[in-house]
């Protein structure tokens, strides 16, 4: 990184920073992922000079072929990989994604159907802070206050009440498996459009860990840099009788030039995504998941809905005396980070939450396994039982540094960024 170092000093001690806090902690927000340094060599590449709006074969600027070869290859290896007809892998992000379905098939006004933020939900459903409240009437479905999973007769209802335009499957903080089939039913019987959101969950269903939504939704919207482990950005996944309507909207609907750095990043992960030990990989995850709840049960800490069937726990902590706030903020003093997280019906705001959300894709990356999650998830239940305790801060940063250094990433980029 000799060019950075000598230009820009100050951009150049912020990466090698965040590499080294990467390098050093433990990453445990359920969104976030440790890209291979192949998806970060692509994304880092003179593609990101080039302009490309359009499509393969079929664009406004010259000098355009090896951004075809690369979208065709990214196109390829996704609908590969979820056995889909249809791809587009401009979308910068699962929020354009979800944008560009909506203006696919809805006029401003339409009723969508969607699981509330404060369920677990995603700003891009329809909150109404976000473009998706403004432009359409709302409807939310969310969990049953007793299970704390979806309450399905409940969507039923307000899907026959409502007649939405479109029913939206898909989460951010729901750690169960989403029953794709019943879903499809009611929108079936009411004569909606279903667009499953598999941000989350992408990597566990192709991996065939989850559920596919692509036999059951007429549109399935991602990210790919969660438990797909790829680059920043989004895609939509749908049949071909949409897809010319789909590349539409997303240019010239809603984004000009493709960011042709990042497909070709996003080709790379699609690739690792199809290769021998992704699967391995995204059991390892649910594994790891499941050991975690267990040793936070075991240790007196209620799970939203019990326990997990996916990379998420979400935990409760109203009977700890500790906030979501609180115990993200101790919980990263001690080198574990994790963010605060609304449980269902919670009481408190957004920014204090009673609740925290851990995800295990990030060190399952880094070759934790359940051996390793037990003693975490010991580490958490011991810190967020005595929250005021700093003593016991500086010895399980030590004992994290210590399990960070026994599984290490990102070695060869620790030596260039010296
Ligand atoms: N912000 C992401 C998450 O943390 O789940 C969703 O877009």
């Amino acid at each position: 990184m000799w060019h950075l170092k000598q230009t820009d000093p100050e951009v150049f001690q912020s990466i090698r920073a965040e590499l080294e806090r990467q390098v050093g902690q433990l990453e445990m927000i359920a969104s976030e992922n440790l890209a291979s340094e192949a998806v970060m060599e692509a994304e880092g590449s003179v593609f990101i000079n080039k302009y490309a709006e359009g499509y393969p074969g079929k664009r406004y600027y010259g000098g355009c072929e090896n951004m075809d070869v690369v979208e065709d290859l990214a196109i390829e290896r996704l609908n590969m990989l979820f056995g889909s007809e249809y791809a587009n892998v401009q979308p910068h992000s699962g929020s354009q994604a979800n944008m560009a379905v909506y203006f696919a098939v809805l006029q401003p006004g339409d009723i969508i159907l969607s699981m509330d933020l404060a369920h677990g939900g995603h700003l891009s459903h329809g909150s109404s802070v976000s473009f998706s409240g403004r432009f359409y009437k709302i409807v939310h479905y969310g969990v049953n206050r007793e299970t704390e999973t979806i309450d399905m007769e409940q969507v039923e209802r307000l899907a026959r009440g409502h007649k939405p335009k479109i029913i939206v499957v898909g989460a951010s903080a729901y750690p169960r498996t989403l029953d794709f089939a019943a879903f499809k039913a009611i929108a079936d019987e009411v004569g909606a459009y279903m667009m499953t959101d598999m941000a989350h969950i992408a990597g566990l269903v192709a991996a065939g860990i989850h559920p596919s939504p692509v036999p059951f939704a007429d549109f399935v919207t991602s990210t790919t840099h969660k438990t797909l482990r790829g680059p920043r950005g989004g895609f939509i996944l749908s049949t071909e009788k949409y897809g010319r309507l789909i590349n539409s909207q997303i240019f010239p609907g809603i984004q000009g030039g493709p960011l042709m750095h990042v497909i070709a990043a996003k080709a790379v992960a699609f690739k690792e995504a199809l290769g021998a030990g992704f699967k391995t990989y995204q059991q390892r995850i649910v594994a790891n998941a499941s050991t975690l709840a267990g040793v936070l049960i075991d240790n007196g800490f209620r799970l939203v809905s019990g326990g997990t069937d996916n990379h998420i726990v979400l935990v409760d902590l109203s009977s700890k005396g500790v906030t979501g706030a609180e115990a993200e903020d101790i919980l990263e003093s001690a080198g574990i980070t994790v963010n605060k997280n609304a449980i269902p019906f919670d009481t408190k705001p957004p920014r204090i939450t009673s609740g925290i959300r851990i995800g295990t894709p990030a060190v399952t990356t880094r070759g934790l396994g359940p051996e390793e999650m037990k003693e975490v998830g010991g580490y958490i239940s011991e810190l967020l039982s005595r929250p005021a305790d700093s003593g016991l801060v500086r010895q399980v940063r030590l004992k994290i540094a210590a399990l960070c250094k026994r599984f290490p990433i990102y070695s060869g980029l620790m030596e260039s960024w010296r």
